[in-house]
């Protein structure tokens, strides 16, 4: 198999990670399209999104968006990635739903912020700004459920929060949050989540 991604992207990161604990990264060739001149052929050979982290997998079937991704890992891992229990896959499932919605909140705010000013929707990115200071609040409020836990809803919040200092910083997620931020601590122990950790 083949994983197109670009080195910060935090849906990258979350198959990256995907990849990892799922114990395939034997089988998956991470190929960094970053600034390569080829990069839109090489997407749009693989789908019309165009987007990174697209998997090409070894039948020559290109599946992209990031938890599609992740749910087929999952099934070719056979099921490393969300627990099995019902009630703890519901958790599994919350969790990864909030870091999804924490993600987009991220990245849409940080492309408004990336346009020109003139172009910029002040209304866009304080709508965002509050969506993300909710769920960071909401992911705070899960307290202790959050800790020892590991699966595909934990290594989503973790990749987000990686993107969250990297391009809003003064979100300052840390401020107040003590058990969000001790769990963040813990799973980046995890090799998983330390080697694709944003450069910046
Ligand atoms: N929903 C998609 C989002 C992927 C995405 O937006 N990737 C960005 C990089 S962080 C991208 O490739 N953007 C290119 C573009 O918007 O043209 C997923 O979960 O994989």
């Amino acid at each position: 198999m083949k994983l197109y991604y670009s080195g910060n992207s935090p849906y990258a990161r979350r198959a990256r990670v995907a990849v990892r604990e799922a114990g395939l990264l034997n089988q998956v060739e991470e190929i960094n399209l970053g600034d390569r001149a080829d990069r839109m052929d090489v997407l749009l050979a693989n789908g019309p999104g165009a987007k990174v982290p697209v998997l090409a997998t070894a039948d020559g079937v290109a599946i992209w968006e990031s938890l599609i991704i992740c749910k087929y890992l999952d099934e070719v891992s056979g099921g490393k990635l969300y627990p099995a229990d019902r009630a703890e896959r519901q958790t599994t499932l919350q969790l990864e739903a909030m870091g999804s919605v924490l993600m987009d909140a991220l990245f849409v705010r940080s492309r408004e912020k990336r346009r020109d000013p003139g172009e910029q929707s002040p209304g866009v990115i304080e709508l965002e700004a509050e969506r993300a200071r909710r769920t960071y609040d909401a992911l705070e409020a899960m307290g202790s459920r959050l800790d020892g836990r590991l699966d595909n809803g934990c290594f989503t919040i973790v990749a987000t929060l990686g993107y969250a200092d990297w391009r809003h910083p003064d979100d300052d997620w840390r401020d107040g949050r003590p058990k969000l931020l001790a769990a963040y601590d813990a799973l980046m122990q995890r090799p998983s989540l330390a080697d694709t950790a944003p450069v910046f």
